[in-house]
């Protein structure tokens, strides 16, 4: 059986709603970031990168947020989560990942691990300061994409670049990364997939129901 390790609250929440779209019969484990689990030898002889999500397979442990987008979608077809068997589509569900993977989350991490960026804390203090300006790029090009009042980000139709997306864009609601009066459609976005019963499931695993 799959088996997902996860923190509240992390972007560990992507998959972790994507396996609940999918109906996938799976198993859940927290990692405590207070007491910094991620890094025990425990945690990390599943995921040397000492980083949540891992997603544990009959095969092996898949890392990274947009490997595990394009596993959940292929492993349980019938659910209709990526456009996996249309190559152009594919490309562009994944693009559409990275954007998120390289550009966002790398990006909101000058925040939360600014020390992994520099020492000092004048230097984290600037690498804090950055992240309003370039969030509000980054999340500007997809406010660019949902202008033409498209419903998810690929169109008609939702897909797990949705769930990734809304994730990244409840973010946005702690204040220090960027502008939401600039991102109406994001916002939209984000209020329209929250709605999703499998969303309020997380949610409530989670302990974030009230909080999102
Ligand atoms: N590139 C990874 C990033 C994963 C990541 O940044 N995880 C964070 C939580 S959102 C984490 O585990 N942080 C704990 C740490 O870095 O010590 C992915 O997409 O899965």
């Amino acid at each position: 059986m799959l088996k997902l390790f996860y923190t509240p609250g992390a972007c560990s929440m992507v998959p972790h709603i994507a396996l609940e779209e999918s109906g996938a019969t799976y198993a859940r484990h927290p990692i405590d970031f207070a007491t910094s689990e991620q890094l025990t030898p425990e945690y990390r002889a599943i995921n040397p990168k000492g980083q949540v999500p891992a997603l544990v397979t009959d095969r092996g442990v898949i890392t990274e947020i947009p490997a595990m987008l394009g596993y959940i979608a292929r492993s349980f077809p019938e659910a209709q989560l990526l456009p996996w068997e249309d190559p152009f589509a594919f490309a562009q569900a994944q693009a559409f990942h990275m954007h998120i993977a390289t550009t966002i989350h790398v990006l909101f991490r000058q925040i939360s691990r600014p020390e992994y960026f520099a020492d000092g804390e004048a230097a984290k203090a600037a690498l804090k300061a950055k992240v309003p300006e370039m969030s509000d790029r980054y999340f500007g090009i997809i406010e660019d994409r949902l202008r033409d009042g498209r419903l998810y980000v690929h169109g008609d139709g939702f897909t797990l670049s949705d769930t990734y997306l809304f994730v990244f864009a409840s973010y946005l609601r702690m204040g220090d990364r960027g502008d939401v009066a600039k991102l109406p459609f994001v916002v939209a976005h984000r209020d329209r997939i929250r709605q999703r019963p499998a969303v309020e499931r997380i949610l409530a695993v989670e302990g974030l129901a009230e909080a999102w």
